[in-house]
């Protein structure tokens, strides 16, 4: 349901929306801005960190997690995956003596096959995005941080792990020490993604409540795209993926105890810094609003519904245009005090 007051842009701001995603919960945010705004409108930048060659086929898991998402598609108890899924594939598999600890489902198989080929014809990922796009009848834009490798590692209680080693295989159990992001100073942006972020009309840059460590700071990673958001007109807004110190999935708290940082909406903010113009956190956390020294909005960040998902994205984009206001404001002030 498109809803007008928010698809109809504020006097001072754009009409477009650029929201940086990964992993489950920013794909919930994604879905509830891709269902409030004019889907045309919003462009979803998504981490490619946890991509990974498995069983000869190349899996880009936060990419199927958003396509299959806003393609309606996807499994909503896993947040992850195809709904209606048969599991025919990994039986026979498990009878080869296969891996068999990271789940693919019959119908999900064909995207990765399908990819993997387009991949070794030498396709880009971004165009394969955008053609899978369409064809599930997506009307945002989707597009991959970058066409190159950058891959997540973690350095562990267990050693050095890949990404899905440690998120899926040993299920996030192994003490983080550090997380590095392979090969981002050799990779370039996609071509969309800058075009996205300097686009004339953008009304916002959303930063969704994905794990930082994980799916955000992997975008960030690729040099050229935290300084075209630190440069832009347009207010960056984070929403906190911490909820009265809790994730709401995932291991964003354990890691950040493990990383010596106080698992709090507050730390996640300073982790993202001179990037924020402005950060949503839970009526949870309200207590916590004023010790931030940037514009705060205090909402239900929780997103078990499709109306929390699309109440929240509203909450995102009208704050982000009252942050835009009151900077307009302060600029005409310091204007007429010189
Ligand atoms: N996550 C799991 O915890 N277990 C799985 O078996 C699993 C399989 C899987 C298959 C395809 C896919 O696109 C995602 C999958 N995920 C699985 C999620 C994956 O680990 C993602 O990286 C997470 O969603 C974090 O972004």
């Amino acid at each position: 349901m498109v809803d007008n007051q928010i698809h109809t842009p504020g006097m001072n701001s754009g009409s477009t929306v650029v929201a940086l995603c990964g992993g489950i919960g920013g794909a919930k945010l994604a879905l509830g801005l891709y269902r409030v705004l004019d889907p045309n409108t919003l462009t979803v930048i998504i981490n490619t960190g946890d991509d990974f060659e498995h069983l000869g086929l190349y899996i880009s898991p936060d990419i199927d997690t958003v396509t299959y998402t806003l393609a309606d598609k996807n499994n909503q108890e896993a947040g992850w995956g195809r709904r209606d899924e048969t599991w025919n594939f990994m039986a026979a598999l498990a009878e080869l003596g296969g891996e068999t600890w990271f789940a693919l489902g019959d119908r999900d198989l064909a995207i990765h096959i399908e990819r993997s080929r387009r991949l070794k014809a030498a396709e880009g990922l971004g165009e394969i995005t955008a053609d899978i796009s369409s064809k599930f009848d997506i009307a945002a834009q989707l597009l991959p941080m970058s066409d190159d490798p950058v891959a997540t590692t973690i350095q562990t209680s267990a050693g050095r792990l890949t990404f899905q080693d440690y998120f899926v295989r040993l299920k996030c159990e192994p003490v983080v020490e550090k997380v590095f992001y392979e090969e981002a100073h050799s990779a370039v942006p996609h071509a969309e993604v800058l075009a996205s972020l300097h686009q004339a009309d953008l009304r916002c840059i959303v930063i969704c409540p994905s794990n930082p460590f994980l799916s955000i700071d992997p975008i960030l990673s690729v040099p050229g795209i935290r300084d075209t958001m630190v440069a832009s007109p347009a207010p960056v807004i984070g929403v906190s993926p911490i909820i009265d110190g809790h994730a709401v999935k995932g291991p964003t708290a354990k890691m950040m105890a493990e990383l010596s940082l106080p698992s709090t909406a507050q730390a996640v903010a300073e982790h993202y810094d001179e990037l924020l113009d402005g950060y949503v956190i839970d009526i949870a956390d309200r207590d916590n609003s004023n010790e931030m020294h940037i514009p705060v909005r205090v909402t239900r960040t929780l997103m078990n519904s499709i109306e929390d998902r699309e109440n929240l994205a509203r909450e995102v984009i009208s704050f982000a245009d009252s942050v835009k206001a009151s900077d307009n404001n302060q600029a005409n002030q310091v204007d007429t005090a010189c």
